[in-house]
């Protein structure tokens, strides 16, 4: 695939070419530069006799291949990473004096990491999980980091209970099964027993968890943060990424079936979409409240269990990010990527949630470990874009080189440089909240009320959602083996909805609870999935093609495809170059062997006069599989044969006919809607 011009002239790609390297078309040689003879054969005495101490050059490229691994991340281990950049829609000074913030037109160079949360580096990708959703933006002030996820609460509202929250949902020590998935009994057992985890858990069983694409979701800082503007007047923020695509998401069968047929499904689809030039975007919205307002809520604004509903705080879109550039080398900077809560620039600055204060600091711990040192921020990927200077010296791997006799403070021999920055110059200064309190391991009564959000999250879904809420609950809580976790469970959510933990418990035969907490019945229609935005763009057809296929009728749709911005790919049973009746040459881009209907948003079956039995069978099972998967059917010409009976095309999203441009109209219709519940799927 040809790499499409990015927008490369900006600080930190400039930066990063200085560290890029091509081998291609030179010399082998070794670490030392010593130009190498023989690659092929260790130094021997003798052709068949034993290898030699001497041969320096099988030790050194053996020894670091021994060490090219390092610690995977105790979470996000799985991720993928991207390019880009941030532009400011207007100026937000009023509300912050971050600098990469407040002049209209801004651009910031961004990287941003995507992630599942549980499953170790090599897992597969489409398991039901929170998605990380880290960014960085190099600012002129230094590295700010917005390290989200695409839910906007959390498990736990204390750091200390991370470490708990996470060995419950790891495989289980004994036996280290299931791999990326919270279906077993540790997870469901923390759930039970630590309710404040009743709201995350409703999104985790929620369509959320299971993105169509990395491109498709939204982000969330879930903390509340603070801005600070010139004025040193605060505000209580939050930060959305809102995707322009819209939020979709696979079905369950669906996404464990991808796991088997394509365990790199997301990263590849981030990594084509860019290649292709179709580069993925994120709106950043932020939502306010004056500090003088924080008491007026029903909910402890510090909690990260609660969302500030956008219909009470709206969403303020401030600018957007482009993802733009693919990697060049997914080790050096994906993996080595080291991104930090605590990371940020004057004008944003902590609250006092318990989650996020633990948060500030884990992340570097966690990079000393990881990265090998303290040095880590001098790894291309992780240096900021302006200058640093500061009296940290030596460490492993050390790569600046220190000049002069200077690395304390205060000093007269280097005129006590590197000096501190007044804050009116720009140096950081921590917001001067006043705060008073005993010291004392509690936490405040105002975090008590765990149901009410995930009862409104609940009430706010579609009957869909809502359908496949009750069928993940009885999946996960069907792999519990103990029958009293199954049951702890069904009894706390019967406090989020009588109704679903009914039905729960009936699905995984346990004795149904009678009664939940009373709660005061809320909604928030922007929680639900099918009040997202909806577009053709990017998804993906799979066309059914045969020998002798209708060149022109076909040419008609995928001109109108490609106006639309819908990708396709020709799947017949040979690989090669199929001939239409016409003389129309298509290339077929995958076999029934190298890929399935799971891998699509849509099919489309065109077929051809010459088919036999093997084609059939499987043009037939494309088509019952999408059927099945609620996605977008088009069948025209002899596709149209293997459509299971005149029942199947009357179902919504089904589309056939003969005149071509009615066709296409009604397909890139059904395309524009991703899934068709209302279909009879029997
Ligand atoms: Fe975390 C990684 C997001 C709570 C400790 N976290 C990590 C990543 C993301 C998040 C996106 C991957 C970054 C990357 O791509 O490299 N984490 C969150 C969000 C949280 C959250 C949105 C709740 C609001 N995390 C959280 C807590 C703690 C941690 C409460 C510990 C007190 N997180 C870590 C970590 C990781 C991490 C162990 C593992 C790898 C890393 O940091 O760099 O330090």
């Amino acid at each position: 695939m040809k790499r499409k011009p990015a927008f490369d002239e900006n600080s930190k790609n400039r930066q990063l070419e200085e560290f890029r390297t091509d081998d291609s078309g030179k010399d082998l040689t070794t670490n030392q530069g010593l130009k190498v003879s023989d690659d092929e054969h260790s130094l021997k005495a003798g052709v068949r006799g034993p290898t030699l101490m001497e041969d320096f050059h099988f030790r050194e490229k053996m020894t670091h291949f021994d060490h090219e691994r390092i610690p995977e991340r105790v979470v996000h281990a799985r991720g993928y990473a991207a390019h880009g950049e941030f532009e400011v829609y207007e100026s937000q000074s009023h509300l912050t004096k971050a600098k990469f913030l407040s002049e209209k037109g801004k651009k910031t160079p961004v990287f941003v990491r995507f992630s599942t949360v549980v499953g170790f580096r090599g897992s597969a990708e489409t398991v039901r999980d929170a998605r990380g959703f880290a960014t960085k933006f190099y600012t002129e002030e230094g590295n700010y980091d917005l390290v989200a996820n695409n839910i906007p609460v959390f498990f736990i509202q204390d750091a200390i209970k991370f470490p708990d929250l996470v060995h419950s949902i790891k495989p289980e020590p004994h036996n280290e099964m299931p791999q990326a998935s919270g279906a077993h009994d540790t997870f469901w057992d923390f759930v039970a027993n630590n309710q404040e985890s009743a709201h995350m858990v409703m999104w985790l069983m929620s369509d959320r968890a299971v993105p169509r694409s990395f491109r498709m979701m939204d982000g969330f800082g879930v903390h509340a943060f603070r801005f600070i503007n010139e004025e040193g007047k605060a505000h209580l923020v939050k930060f959305n990424w809102k995707s322009t695509l819209g939020v979709h998401s696979l079905v369950w069968d669906e996404a464990q079936k991808i796991a088997g047929k394509d365990p790199d499904f997301n990263r590849k689809d981030l990594y084509e979409a860019i290649e292709k030039g179709d580069y993925p975007e994120f709106e950043l919205g932020v939502q306010i409240i004056a500090e003088e307002d924080e008491h007026k809520f029903d909910f402890d604004l510090l909690d990260a269990t609660k969302i500030w509903p956008q219909e009470e705080v709206p969403i303020q879109m401030i600018g957007k990010m482009t993802l733009n550039r693919n990697v060049d080398n997914v080790f050096a900077e994906t993996e080595q990527v080291a991104f930090h809560p605590g990371h940020v620039v004057p004008g944003i600055d902590f609250s006092n949630d318990p989650l996020l204060q633990g948060r500030l600091f884990s992340y570097t711990d966690t990079q000393l470990i990881r990265l090998g040192g303290p040095n880590f921020h001098e790894i291309p990927i992780n240096r900021p874009v302006c200058p640093f200077h500061n009296n940290q010296r030596d460490g492993y791997n050390r790569m600046t080189i220190n000049k002069g006799q200077v690395s304390y403070h205060n000093n007269s021999l280097a005129g006590n440089t590197p000096s501190p920055t007044s804050e009116a110059d720009g140096g950081f200064s921590h917001y001067q909240e006043k705060v008073e309190g005993r010291k004392i391991r509690a936490r405040s009564e105002s975090f008590d009320d765990h149901f009410t959000q995930a009862a409104m999250f609940w009430n706010s879904m579609s009957d869909p959602e809502k359908k496949h809420i009750i069928e993940a609950f009885s999946f996960e809580l069907g792999k519990c083996k103990e029958i009293s976790i199954r049951k702890q469970v069904v009894d706390m959510f019967a406090n989020a909805d009588l109704k679903m933990s009914q039905q729960i418990a009936k699905n995984i035969g346990v004795e149904a609870p009678m009664s939940g907490v009373s709660i005061p019945e809320k909604t928030s229609p922007a929680l639900s999935q099918e009040n997202t935005i909806k577009t053709p763009m990017t998804r993906k057809v799979g066309i059914l093609l045969a020998p002798d296929f209708n060149g022109e009728d076909l040419k008609q749709v995928l001109d109108s495809f490609k106006e639309k911005g819908v990708k396709h790919e020709i799947i017949s049973e040979m690989q090669g170059i199929l001939k239409g009746s016409d003389g129309t040459e298509m290339k077929v881009d995958e076999t029934f062997s190298t890929t399935d209907p799971v891998l699509y948003d849509a099919i489309y079956a065109v077929g051809g006069p010459i088919i036999n039995k093997k084609f059939a069978k499987e043009g037939a099972r494309y088509i019952a599989e999408a059927f099945d998967h609620y996605k977008p059917v088009g069948a025209t010409h002899e596709g149209k044969k293997w459509l299971h009976n005149s029942e199947m095309r009357k179902q919504p999203g089904v589309i056939t006919g003969d005149d071509m441009g009615m066709f296409t109209d009604a397909f890139l219709e059904a395309i524009r809607e991703h899934r068709h519940w209302k279909r009879n799927v029997g």
